[in-house]
């Protein structure tokens, strides 16, 4: 399984702290890691990497309508998490190699992929981190690109199929750490199975487009990126996607939300709230 994340909605893991000395209910930093969906801006410090948000019409409703690199009309993923928990976004890592990290760091980075080891969550463990909040990948199938290769404007079942196939397997390799590492902690998040309740029920969650991308050109706003030079909706919240892979500000607060709602069909094998109490 050398699943490669090109663009994709795969963010990874987002631990919640690397402190043994945490009092009950506060967490001391925030450790990020993932792809595009959890990038904060740093891909903005690669120069040799065309994969970049540093340019409009993203950021189009983040604070100062600045495109700070994120993949978004607005905030992401890892902005909301932050929120939530009560602390600052943790900092784009390329943005001060050299300092020191203490409060947390996110080195999430648009088009990382992962290996087909689990050394990396090893060596987190190694060095003391003991909460992890695991992201599965969401229904890739029907993000506006694939749908746009279907000419149907239909999800892309296969691609589908992979995107629950990579959940899967990270559920038992979860289950399998937890076994083998005495203190590992982690809440799985499946977010599959949430965009798939968004385009099932979009009024619910107040939207009234969930296949095409807000921002883009062509068919589905998806045959042509998101650019200066596309087009944009007027109504962001109302869209499920902003580009041709990443969901609007407006979806991914619902996201977060759910997250912290703890619905046992979305979140386990603890909820988020059990384990920055454990
Ligand atoms: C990934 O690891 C699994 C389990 O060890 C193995 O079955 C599979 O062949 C590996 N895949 C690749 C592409 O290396
Ligand atoms: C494209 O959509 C149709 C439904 O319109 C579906 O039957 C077909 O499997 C889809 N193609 C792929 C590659 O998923
Ligand atoms: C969604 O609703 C807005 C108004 O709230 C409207 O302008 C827009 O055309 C609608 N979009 C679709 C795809 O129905
Ligand atoms: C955006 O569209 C949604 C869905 O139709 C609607 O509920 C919402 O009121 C619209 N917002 C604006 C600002 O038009
Ligand atoms: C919230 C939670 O799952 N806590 C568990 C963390 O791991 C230890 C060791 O397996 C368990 O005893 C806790 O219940």
């Amino acid at each position: 399984m050398n699943f490669s994340c090109f663009f994709l909605l795969c963010f990874v893991v987002v631990l919640i702290s690397l402190s043994f000395h945490s009092r009950a209910q506060s967490v001391p930093g925030i450790y990020v890691f993932g792809d595009s969906l959890a990038d904060v801006g740093n891909n903005n410090y690669i120069p040799l990497s065309i994969i970049k948000a540093d340019i409009p019409f993203n950021g189009i409703d983040y604070p100062g309508q600045k495109a700070t690199g994120r993949f978004s009309n607005g905030k992401n993923a890892a902005d909301f998490l932050a929120e939530k928990i009560g602390l600052p976004t943790a900092p784009p890592f390329l943005a001060k190699p050299n300092a020191v990290y203490v409060k947390g760091v996110n080195f999430a980075s648009g088009g990382a992929g992962i290996f087909n080891v689990t050394d990396d969550l090893i060596r987190l463990y190694g060095l003391g981190a003991r909460k992890f909040i695991i992201v599965g990948t969401a229904a890739i199938g029907c993000a506006p690109k694939q749908r746009y290769r279907n000419m149907t404007n239909e999800c892309n079942n296969e691609v589908n199929y992979w995107s629950k196939k990579y959940n899967d397997g990270v559920v038992q390799m979860l289950q399998e750490l937890k076994s083998e590492l005495k203190e590992f902690n982690y809440s799985f998040f499946d977010i599959y199975n949430i965009f798939i309740d968004f385009i099932q029920n979009p009024a619910t969650y107040g939207f009234n487009e969930t296949k095409g991308a807000c921002c883009g050109l062509g068919r589905l706003r998806a045959q042509i990126p998101c650019t200066p030079l596309s087009r944009y909706c007027s109504n962001r919240s109302g869209h499920l996607f902003w580009d041709i892979y990443h969901p609007t500000e407006a979806a991914t607060r619902i996201v977060i939300n759910k997250l912290f709602q703890g619905v046992p069909d979305y979140v386990f094998p603890v909820t988020v709230q059990q384990l920055i109490a454990a």
